[in-house]
């Protein structure tokens, strides 16, 4: 890595949007931030994560000192369980924040007061009282007015779940220290749905989840104890959420057998207080394989009798139920084409039983077909969406929202917008978004997704003569519809943390704050989430901030930048590198490299004709390489790799360049949290930091793996000379081996020269040595090895029979084989060597893991500015 110069001679874009923005921040907040920190002196305490955003740390005196005319009592006018939530979260927070315990009251008092109330009960104490604007449903107003002559600060709400949401607004102000004294502020959410879904099945497991077990079943029953999902509904409350399907969409019919719904019932309780709905993922074939009919053909009239008759069996239960979620006819899901029927057939016969209840029925628009023939250049996975859903738009009932996912793929790094929100004039439509990093890290890779969302809900679609920007399609502005709103699959597990690291929680934040005002900055957001989660020092905001906001594009480019999507394993993990595992199969993910050039022709013209989905601006701009942003060039265009992009580089020293810039900065990410330390709590860093430095060491691997398989397929070399030569390596397979073996690793370019070494025999120590030849100096000595999920083998490293490290392999990663998900590295630093020493490296294999290892990298670190730490 020392030859690395990255970023010097010619700085990429990338590299000098991000460093110049880190390094600026940082520096501004340094200077404010050092007086502070030593201030502070021991007011750090412990942290799990648990609390997230919601952690109403003590303010400090001066912060405190303008909440003091605060009234002592809070009011509440009615009586619901959400408006007592209310009261007890305010009190709550005002006695974490502010050391003060309000008294609770639930009439008028002779005194000052917050008042909690609905309009309609304010307006039988205060008949005058009226906003100046429009209230919608769960919008609030939170204003200081005289309420029979006393000094009150009123928060009110069409409804119940309106004034909660004012009151986490108010506490959430004063947690940044917004002034309260003068309020008088009306928000409404941009749309009426807004929902999460977790992909939780009845076994405890969840599909794409990495934070460990559901916190709603366990063994094919609701847990007993619901305390996590409760405090989940808190959590998504505080944001604006107001509905949850707690199961997979890959539904198992069972879900639905009428002796779990009163199970059911039991998380739909737990939610309640919170107003958040429950709804549930239904499985279509459910009449027929649990529902003990001949058939699920959704025409046929015994399929709506027993929609209709399950329905109300589980309103009997569950009387504020949300509605279902329907995957249907995808990836091996049954739906109507069985019967040759239409996705609104499907849609409105379940739509229809739910209409009485006020029940809504989201129908998933991500339905394609799974074997398409990869050998035909005319077929294209992106197409299916529009092709299937467009000519059905009118055709819907009114309780039935289409739910898309933000590209025409699946959620990858980057897409384009998916074109069907421009073509349902006539029907509801929901965006779904991916909090759970499927494609984009998985939680060990800080992926902060709000700048992704934002580019998806800005985008202008041209549906109509004025600009129609998605988030406006969604929200029912642009073509006038009733509903319409945002789901983000959340997929939380039972990891105190509750997404498998602190960082990845502003996904979540940033998801609820989007769906309640998609108008908000990616920079606002997040700085919100920061002070909120790790409180205000300068230092600690403006580092968090500007590493969340760079890492998106960071990740993008160490994984698939240009539009070629995340270019990983798709048919295990989707986690680490696997760049030929899109080709040559019916997933239709491909990307189309070959030796001649890479990307996917989709021109109407030339290609496949997804362009002409888009409306004519749109597709204008797409149609050729010269309008297409470098960022979706291959997404759109099969190009040479000689292509010369905007940038003035071409497509194949981009892709080279990128990657290391990617690499750099996430090697970065780990010098600017390390600046942190003492400046929050010793818990969260070093969990923090410990997913930093598993992610610096699994950008490289994916640096090498695609750059390397690249460099084969196109035939050209790196005209830095970086891809390939690794100078500061030694090879494990080189190495002097006793008890080890050379084992290939496939696919090739996830280990370095294709090849690593393992233990020969199961429980026996190998040994891997080698003599340094480098002159006498500090270095750091790099060891990257596999860490399968079979096994947790040992490992120590000596220097001339020092013992400088040692360690286990103990981390649960997505695969039982050495490569591209397990590979990771160990950076041992500030080691004193000179020419000739000796370092070996003892492996104890375990289980079926034999202390698999690819390479090490001896670094001189006079080349580093100023790291010292391990
Ligand atoms: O991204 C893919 C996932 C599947 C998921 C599917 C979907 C729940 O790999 O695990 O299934 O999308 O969204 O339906």
């Amino acid at each position: 890595m020392t030859d690395v110069r990255y970023g010097r001679e010619q700085p990429s874009r990338l590299s000098r949007s991000i460093e110049s923005d880190l390094v600026k921040r940082i520096a501004v907040a340094l200077a404010a931030g050092v007086v502070l920190v030593l201030a502070l002196g021991g007011a750090l305490y412990a942290e799990t994560g648990y609390d997230a955003w919601l952690r109403y740390g003590p303010l400090s005196y001066a912060a405190a000192k303008q909440y003091q005319t605060l009234p002592a009592s809070v009011v509440v006018l009615g009586d619901s369980s959400i408006l007592d939530s209310a009261q007890k979260e305010l009190i709550r927070g005002l006695r974490g924040m502010l050391g003060r315990t309000l008294r609770a009251n639930s009439s008028l008092p002779a005194e000052p007061g917050i008042i909690l109330a609905r309009l309609a009960e304010l307006r039988a104490v205060s008949p005058a009282l009226k906003p100046r604007a429009e209230l919608r449903a769960d919008g609030f107003w939170i204003t200081s007015v005289r309420l029979r002559g006393q000094a009150c600060l009123v928060i009110t709400s069409p409804t119940d779940r309106g004034v909660l949401y004012g009151v986490f607004a108010l506490l959430r102000k004063i947690a940044l220290g917004t002034p309260t004294a003068k309020l008088d502020e009306i928000q409404n959410p941009s749309a009426p749905l807004r929902w999460v879904n977790d992909w939780d099945n009845r076994n405890g497991t969840i599909e794409r989840g990495y934070a460990g077990a559901s916190i709603f079943f366990e063994n094919g029953s609701v847990r007993a104890d619901l305390g996590r999902v409760r405090d989940y509904a808190r959590l998504l409350a505080s944001l604006g959420i107001n509905g949850c399907v707690i199961n997979n969409v890959n539904a198992d019919p069972k879900t639905l057998e009428d002796g779990f719904l009163p199970q059911l019932a039991r998380i739909a309780e737990a939610f309640r207080p919170w107003g958040v709905r429950i709804g549930l993922s239904a499985n279509f074939a459910s009449p027929k394989v649990m529902g003990g009919l001949g058939t699920f053909d959704p025409l046929d009239p015994s399929v709506g009798a027993w929609w209709q008759h399950k329905v109300e069996g589980i309103y009997t239960q569950i009387p504020d139920f949300g509605g279902f979620v329907m995957k249907a006819d995808s990836e091996g899901q049954l739906g109507p084409s069985t019967y040759g029927r239409s996705p609104a057939d499907a849609a409105n016969v379940i739509a229809r039983a739910l209409k009485p209840h006020g029940g809504v029925l989201f129908y998933r628009a991500f339905v394609y077909n799974h074997h398409l023939d990869w050998r035909n250049p005319k077929n294209d996975r992106a197409k299916a969406a529009y092709d299937i859903f467009h000519p059905l738009d009118g055709k819907f009932d009114d309780n039935v929202v289409l739910q898309i996912k933000y590209g025409p793929i699946d959620f990858q790094v980057r897409e384009p917008v998916s074109p069907l929100f421009g073509g349902l004039a006539h029907t509801n439509t929901a965006i779904e978004l991916q909090i759970t990093q499927e494609y984009t890290g998985q939680q060990r890779h800080l992926c902060f997704l709000v700048p992704l969302w934002k580019e998806v809900l800005d985008f202008n679609l041209h549906a109509k003569e004025l600009a129609t920007p998605v988030k406006e399609i969604v929200e029912g502005k642009t073509f006038h519809r009733p509903m319409g709103g945002f789901v983000g699959v959340a997929n939380v597990g039972s990891d105190l943390n509750w997404l498998g690291n602190p960082l990845a929680m502003a996904n979540l934040y940033g998801f609820g704050r989007l769906a309640w005002n998609p108008n908000l900055s990616a920079n606002a957001i997040v700085e919100e989430w920061t002070r909120l989660t790790f409180g205000k020092q300068p230092l600690v905001v403006q580092t968090i901030s500007a590493m969340q906001l760079a890492s998106w594009k960071v990740y993008e480019s160490y994984t698939g930048p240009l539009g070629l999507q995340t270019l990983t394993n798709i048919l295990g993990s989707h986690y680490g590198p696997g760049i030929d595992s899109s080709e040559q199969n019916g997933w239709g993910q491909w990307h189309r490299a070959d030796h001649e050039g890479v990307g996917m022709d989709r021109t109407v013209a030339t290609g496949t004709g997804f362009v002409g989905q888009y409306s004519p601006a749109v597709a204008g701009m797409y149609a050729s390489p010269k309008t297409t942003p470098d960022d979706l060039l291959l997404f759109f265009h099969h190009v040479p790799y000689s292509y010369v992009l905007h940038s003035g580089k071409t497509v194949i020293q981009e892709i080279y360049d990128l990657h290391y810039d990617g690499a750099e900065h996430a090697r970065q990410f780990v010098k600017h949290w390390e600046t942190l330390r003492g400046y929050l709590d010793e818990e969260r860093y070093a969990e923090i930091l410990a997913r930093l430095k598993y992610q610096a060491g699994h950008a490289i691997v994916w640096r090498d793996a695609v750059c390397n398989w690249f460099r084969r397929e196109s035939g050209i070399a790196d005209a830095r000379g970086r891809v390939g030569h690794h100078p500061d390596r030694v090879e494990a397979e080189n190495m002097q081996l006793n008890g080890y073996r050379p084992m290939d690793v496939v696919p090739w370019e996830n280990a370095s020269g294709g090849k690593g070494i393992e233990c020969a025999a199961p429980e026996k120590e190998c040994t891997a040595e080698f003599r340094s030849d480098r002159p006498a100096g500090w270095y750091e000595i790099d060891v990257q090895y596999f860490d399968q999920n079979n096994g947790e083998s040992r490992f120590r490293v000596l220097v001339n029979q020092q013992l400088v490290d040692e360690w286990r392999a103990g981390d649960h990663l997505p695969s039982n084989q050495p490569g591209g998900d397990t590979s990771t590295r160990r950076w041992i630093t500030g080691i004193a060597l000179r020419a000739g020493d000796e370092i070996r490296i003892e492996g104890t294999p375990d289980g079926e893991e034999r202390a698999p290892l690819d390479y090490v990298e001896v670094r001189a670190m006079e080349a580093e500015s100023g790291s010292t730490s391990k």
